[in-house]
């Protein structure tokens, strides 16, 4: 399979995040991505590609025009009432009353946009979340194109995408580059897509984008929000809503999983997925499931990413890979390719 990767992601480096009542060194930083291209590479699983330019309709097609807007400029307008840090939101509506109305001062739009204090703006945010997200609409194109290595394909995206939802930043993302995949999939004709997330967190923005859809069915398995981020859902009883009543399926883990629980929920997962009938899948894949993952708290081994992805055979192709967490910088690299080297040497 081929990947896609575009350098622009170096534009963003957040430098900090707020943790433990510190404002701290973030996790979330270009080294990531690199050690993903490089491992990619080192393995030989295929050719690198620089996304083309396809524009804003496959990302407004996922999200709000006015959260768009105000991540463009978001940027700019923190610069004007500060010039030394990045932008981070320290205050939020938190649900309580009616909807707030978007607050005309950048101090109260970035609580509005956001749901932590995880996701900071700097001067390239917008620039690396626009080609992360180039990254895989233009690697869910060569899929129906039907070109470039066949029925699968990787999209190394930075920053992140699974955490955010249509109009809110948060958990280190900003466009919902998974999402917006799935979407221009079923944009180029695919009937039913499945979005199968094993990043260790739970893709809450994922999540809410297809909540009340039956056309992309979501399953997830992440450590159980009552003991870890995002907290607010996750939780195995959230199913969906109207039409999408039954095409969400949540499969909260517990601290210190290993691999058999994990691979275990994993053919559950995918049980589910054929069930559904569907013609296409995206996988979050996150690496933050590791033994060593500096913020999170499963114990999968470097060996186990290749089971992972032996298993993921299953899965309905074409499979487009698109890369969320994993913080281990050492490992990050060699088990987000060991499940793709998995994917490609399992047997049917
Ligand atoms: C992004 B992705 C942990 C605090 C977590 C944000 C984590 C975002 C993860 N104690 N803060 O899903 O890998
Ligand atoms: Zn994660």
């Amino acid at each position: 399979m081929d990947a896609w990767y575009s350098d622009h992601h170096q534009a963003h480096d957040a430098q900090s995040e707020l943790l433990g009542g510190q404002l701290t060194a973030s996790h979330e930083t270009p080294l990531r991505a690199e050690r993903v291209l490089d491992a990619f590479l080192e393995a030989g699983v295929g050719l690198v590609h620089t996304p083309p330019d396809a524009g804003l309709a496959p990302i407004l097609a996922v999200h709000d025009a006015d959260y768009i807007d105000f991540l463009r400029g978001a940027w700019d307008a923190w610069r004007a009432i500060e010039r030394k840090h990045p932008a981070l939101p320290t205050v939020w509506h938190a649900g309580l009353g009616p909807p707030a109305e978007r607050p005309r001062h950048i101090e109260g739009q970035l609580g509005y946009y956001a749901m932590d204090a995880a996701s900071a703006i700097v001067a390239g945010t917008w620039t690396a979340a626009y080609w992360s997200a180039q990254c895989a609409i233009a690697a869910a194109s060569s899929l129906m194109q039907g070109a470039e290595g066949g029925s699968a394909a990787f999209a190394i995206c930075r920053p992140p995408g699974h955490h955010a939802t249509a109009r809110a930043m948060g958990g280190y993302c900003y466009l919902n580059n998974a999402a917006i995949a799935a979407q221009h999939l079923r944009a180029l004709g695919q009937p039913r897509v499945a979005v199968l997330d094993i990043d260790y967190h739970h893709g809450n923005g994922t999540q809410s984008i297809f909540w009340q859809r039956d056309d992309v069915f979501f399953a997830s398995l992440h450590a159980d929000p009552h003991d870890d981020y995002p907290y607010f859902s996750g939780h195995a009883r959230e199913r969906g809503e109207g039409d999408g009543l039954g095409a969400t399926l949540n499969l909260p883990l517990p601290p210190g999983t290993q691999a058999p629980e994990y691979l275990a929920a994993l053919e559950q997962a995918l049980d589910a997925i054929e069930a559904a009938g569907c013609t296409a899948t995206v996988v979050s894949l996150g690496v933050d499931t590791f033994e060593r993952d500096p913020i999170s708290r499963f114990k999968l081994r470097e060996g186990d990413y290749a089971q992972i992805g032996v298993r993921l055979k299953r899965l309905p192709r074409p499979v487009l890979f698109v890369f969320e967490g994993g913080y281990a910088t050492g490992e990050v690299g060699t088990n987000a390719v060991g499940v793709l080297r998995g994917y490609e040497a399992g047997i049917e």
